[in-house]
């Protein structure tokens, strides 16, 4: 461990490292980190690949419950494209295929039980390039992100024995209603006094109406985890179809970031999706600037080139990611205590820097990477609060 600007004398060195120990075991206690975001971010994805890299993964009930969900998430992806045919005013390619719309316009997913012919059906109206049409114009409706992965796998999906594979389980999508929490261990690296830190993190539902719940888990929060569903700049939110769900995400993250309840916690910005984004900047029908008008005099700054990327996709998730650091920047006026006159407010809000990341949730190995970050990062701002620099 490299401590800067103390003394090198031994006495104090020790005296030091008493204090780490001491406050390792304080922190014996738990991390508490907290998900937050706009429904279908990616919060939940992230729950699932702490299980994968710090628990033991995915017990064979949970397994079942996965698979339903999937199921569920295949019903859901070919009734809405199948729907949104009239909708859109679009024909159906081959017209045999008008059997298997009726067929899938009259299920009652209330009481479904996913009989053959179902997968018969989907499969074929999935590959009818009237279908396709509609799915290329998806910003125009609802659709779940995982509507594709799984309509191109449903004859694994169909077979009685199917077990999901671990991709799939990251792709799979379940609303999130209540609060839950897991537990876990991470190692701390040898430069930071080496052991191990628990964590529990929290996981919430986003969408409008589970918002009020949030305040519930705010108290002793270290850091906030903020995700952004970035390739969501051409879509409304479920809740009011006409509030864009880029804004409305840029809209919560300034009410939290400016919430006086998480004033002392570290807020991390995942701006997730990021393979998502890169498809629809470099193939997408849709244009930013379309939905963000400024975004056509956004100019990339050399810091942010990548001789490795396409250029048009940095600059779409720079800009995006700017609207975050921007809303971090401004000086908001809080509502300050009441000062005899000639007293100067006293400031009690922390300086803060807000941290971002580029993401995509479904990638263990980009989430592992990224949290080897954020978890040395938690270790050092909590080696900061005692006192001690380290670099
Ligand atoms: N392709 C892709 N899909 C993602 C990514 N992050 C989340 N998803 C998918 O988006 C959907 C919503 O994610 P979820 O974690 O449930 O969002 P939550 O509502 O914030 O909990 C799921 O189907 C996920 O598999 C990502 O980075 N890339
Ligand atoms: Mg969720």
């Amino acid at each position: 461990m490299v401590f800067c600007g103390v003394d090198p004398n031994r006495r104090q060195s020790r005296e030091l490292e008493k204090k780490i120990t001491a406050w390792m075991k304080d922190y014996k206690k738990a991390i508490k980190i907290l998900l937050l975001g706009a429904g279908e971010s990616g919060k939940t994805t992230i729950i699932k690949q702490m299980k994968i890299l710090h628990i033991s993964g995915f017990s064979p009930e949970e397994k079942r419950e996965k698979a339903q969900d999937i199921r569920n998430n295949i019903m859901e992806g070919i009734t809405t494209l199948t729907r949104n045919l009239d909708e859109l005013n679009i024909e159906l390619e081959q017209e045999e295929n008008q059997e298997a719309k009726d067929y899938i316009l009259s299920i009652d997913p209330e009481n479904f039980n996913f009989p053959e012919e179902f997968y018969v059906y989907t499969m074929q109206l999935w590959s009818d390039a009237g279908i396709q049409e509609v799915y290329s114009q998806q910003h125009r409706f609802q659709l779940i992100d995982c509507a594709k992965y799984f309509l191109d796998k449903v004859d694994v999906v169909k077979q009685p024995d199917y077990e999901p594979t671990i991709q799939d389980i990251l792709h799979s999508r379940r609303r999130t209603t209540d609060i839950q929490k897991i537990e876990f261990e991470v190692k701390v690296p040898k430069k930071y006094g080496g052991g191990s830190l628990n964590f529990w993190m929290y996981d919430v539902g986003g969408q409008r109406g589970e918002r009020k719940k949030w305040i519930q888990v705010f108290d002793g929060i270290q850091a906030v985890l903020f995700l952004v569903s970035t390739s969501c700049f051409d879509l409304v939110i479920r809740e009011d179809e006409e509030t864009n769900r880029l804004q409305e995400s840029i809209n919560i993250f300034r009410s939290m970031w400016n919430s006086r309840f998480l004033k002392y916690s570290g807020f991390i910005v995942f701006l997730n999706k990021q393979d998502i984004l890169k498809e629809k900047v470099t193939h997408g029908r849709t244009r930013i600037a379309e939905y963000f008008p400024e975004y056509n005099n956004y100019k990339l700054l050399s810091k942010d080139r990548d001789s490795q990327e396409n250029e048009e996709y940095l600059r779409a998730r720079c800009f995006i990611r700017d609207k975050f650091i921007d809303i971090s920047k401004q000086v908001v006026k809080r509502e300050g205590r009441r000062l005899a006159p000639g007293l100067q407010p006293q400031d009690d809000w922390p300086a803060r820097e807000c941290y971002c990341h580029f993401t995509t949730a479904t990638d263990t190995n980009n989430v592992r990477i990224v949290f080897e970050d954020v978890h040395n990062m938690i270790i050092m701002w909590n080696l900061s609060e005692i006192g001690v620099n380290v670099s």
